[in-house]
């Protein structure tokens, strides 16, 4: 099932907390040995966890974990299953473009030693989640920006691609005819991928990769690139990730915020809360913008939690991957 249609039919459902689940691929469950190298872990390491309804790219991700490979590996792959796939309008090829038709993209990723790596603005890019991991990897920065960005991936040998999909462009037509500009993400308009994973060493790390807001001002960048804001990881902690309008959440720091409160004790559930009550404090508008949070800590606890019903989390742990509605705040 499509995210949006998913979205749609659990809110005219009324569902609360019920989970579709759809079982993908790999059953393999976690052994003790790996979790007795984590202390207090539970049997929910390793595990993915990932905004919006993402089997595909949740199932990719927890395949590269079982394979033995590092939890940035296992980002980085998921992250780029949706970023190919053209359907979805939120992200990589086939993204709403902004008001004078480019497709711009933000990604970024970061690793257990906290390294992090960011591309914003950039164009013509399949997989800016890649391009974010070279930063981080290859060049002495952290960020690279539109042009830069795009020639940089290009010397690596990364294809130009004409991002705008037949769809996208009839989607972007339709809207100049009112040209009507909202800098406010509709309640249903947002699957941004932030994801966070932990591997079988109980390390984590975490993407997050978008086509940002439709219809967006020319050279406008989101949270999603930003660290702290769209994405934190702290290996000794946990880390979060964002989706929604991206100005709030720039506003609020919201990812270190969620990690620093899990820092003081808070469990991954009430950290997403609190970053989500500083947001509805701040903005009396809060009913206008959706923002969704998910977090995890070292033990593999995870949370989640939305500003309006429609928010929801996959998750690939103990061989299951599953698709669950998130508690939100607006309850009315
Ligand atoms: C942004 N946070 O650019 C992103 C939007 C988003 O799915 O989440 N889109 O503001």
């Amino acid at each position: 099932m499509k995210r949006r249609k998913f979205i749609q039919s659990a809110s005219l459902t009324g569902l609360g907390v019920v989970a579709t689940t759809a079982l993908i691929g790999c059953k393999e469950e976690p052994s003790e040995e790996n979790n007795a190298m984590i202390p207090g872990a539970t049997s929910n390491i390793p595990l993915v966890i990932a905004t919006w309804n993402v089997p595909e790219s949740t199932a990719k991700a927890w395949e590269v974990i079982q394979e033995g490979k590092s939890a940035l590996d296992a980002v980085e792959q998921g992250c780029m299953v949706e970023e190919a796939n053209a359907e979805g309008q939120s992200v990589g090829i086939g993204g709403l473009p902004d008001r004078d038709g480019r497709v711009t993209l933000d990604a970024c990723i970061m690793n257990k030693e906290g390294n992090y790596g960011a591309v914003v603005c950039m164009q013509h890019i399949i997989h800016p989640i890649s391009v974010a991991r070279k930063v981080m990897e290859d060049t002495p920065h952290v960020i690279l920006a539109g042009t830069g960005a795009e020639e940089f991936a290009v010397s690596l040998g990364f294809k130009r691609t004409d991002l705008l999909t037949e769809t996208s462009k009839k989607a972007w037509e339709e809207w100049k005819k009112t040209s009507e500009y909202k800098p406010i993400i509709n309640i249903e308009n947002h699957d941004t991928i932030g994801m966070l994973a932990i591997d079988k060493n109980g390390d984590i790390s975490g993407g997050c990769t978008t086509s940002g807001l439709a219809y967006k001002m020319a050279g406008r960048v989101g949270d999603s690139a930003i660290i702290g804001s769209g994405l934190f990881i702290d290996n000794e902690v946990g880390g979060a990730t964002a989706t929604g309008l991206g100005e709030e959440v720039l506003k609020t720091v919201g990812s270190f915020l969620i990690v620093e409160l899990m820092r003081q004790g808070k469990t991954p559930q009430q950290a997403c809360e609190e970053a989500i009550a500083r947001i509805i404090k701040k903005s009396p508008n809060y009913k206008d913008f959706q923002v969704g949070y998910i977090a995890v800590n070292k033990k593999g606890e995870t949370g989640f939690y939305g500003i309006h019903e429609g928010f929801s989390v996959t998750t690939y742990k103990n061989g299951k991957n599953t698709n669950i509605p998130s508690d939100f705040y607006n309850k009315g």
